[in-house]
């Protein structure tokens, strides 16, 4: 079983100082609104409903902690899954957007706990100017980024291969980037995606 199952709703914060202090490896989910963002945490986690998957976007404001619990140790956390506002919504006005923005980019360019990013892309999209300002942050951090190309299940496989080679050429900015064809509702790369994200909250340690 994926320790990711384990997950479970922790706390929701509206600012960044509304945040526990920094403990355990942090992993942080961006991208658009409607880019497939709470499917994949849920189809991650194996919870139908642990990220609200909303029709409507632009709904989700919070910023949404589903602690990782350490099966060794009680009450302890491993790690962090961090559901972070969506961004790139057309009919929200220009301050709610600006504030989203502060939120975004504080959080991946201040917080010390994070461990890796997961970066949702849509893959009939493609990377978007917003996807592109992100990428500067998470570049310069040097950040481990796991980019998903979701709703995969809607191109054929020839168009999934050469929609990942484009994305990685759009995002060299991020040096340690690894880029995956990606579906919640066909798990069309979720053991992928699971053991890379497993692996930054738990590495490995070779005996
Ligand atoms: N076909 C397909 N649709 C998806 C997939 N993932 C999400 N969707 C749909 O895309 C829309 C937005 O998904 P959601 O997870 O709420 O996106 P969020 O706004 O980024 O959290 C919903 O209608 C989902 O049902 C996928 O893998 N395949
Ligand atoms: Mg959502």
């Amino acid at each position: 079983m994926s320790l990711l199952h384990r997950a479970r709703f922790t706390v929701s914060a509206a600012r960044l100082d509304q945040l526990p202090a920094p403990t355990t490896a942090e992993v942080c989910f961006v991208g658009r609104s409607n880019s497939g963002k709470s499917s994949a945490i849920n189809v991650l986690t194996n919870q139908r409903r642990l990220a609200f998957s909303s029709k409507t976007p632009g709904r989700t404001r919070l910023i949404n902690l589903f602690g990782i619990p350490d099966p060794m140790t009680p009450d302890a956390w491993l790690g962090f899954l961090v559901d972070l506002p969506g961004y790139g919504y057309a009919a929200v006005d220009q301050k709610s957007r600006e504030e989203w923005a502060d939120v975004l980019g504080g959080y991946l360019h201040e917080r010390s706990s994070l461990a890796g990013v997961v970066l949702l892309i849509d893959i009939r999209r493609g990377v978007t100017d917003l996807d592109r300002r992100l990428a500067h942050w998470i570049g310069l951090r040097g950040l481990p980024t796991l980019a998903l190309l979701t709703k995969a299940d809607k191109l054929p496989y020839g168009q999934r291969v050469r929609a990942v080679a484009q994305v990685r050429k759009d995002l060299a900015e991020i040096g340690t980037l690894a880029a995956l064809p990606f579906s919640a509702t066909h798990r069309i790369g979720l053991e992928d995606a699971a053991a890379h994200i497993e692996n930054w909250i738990s590495p490995q340690v070779v005996p």
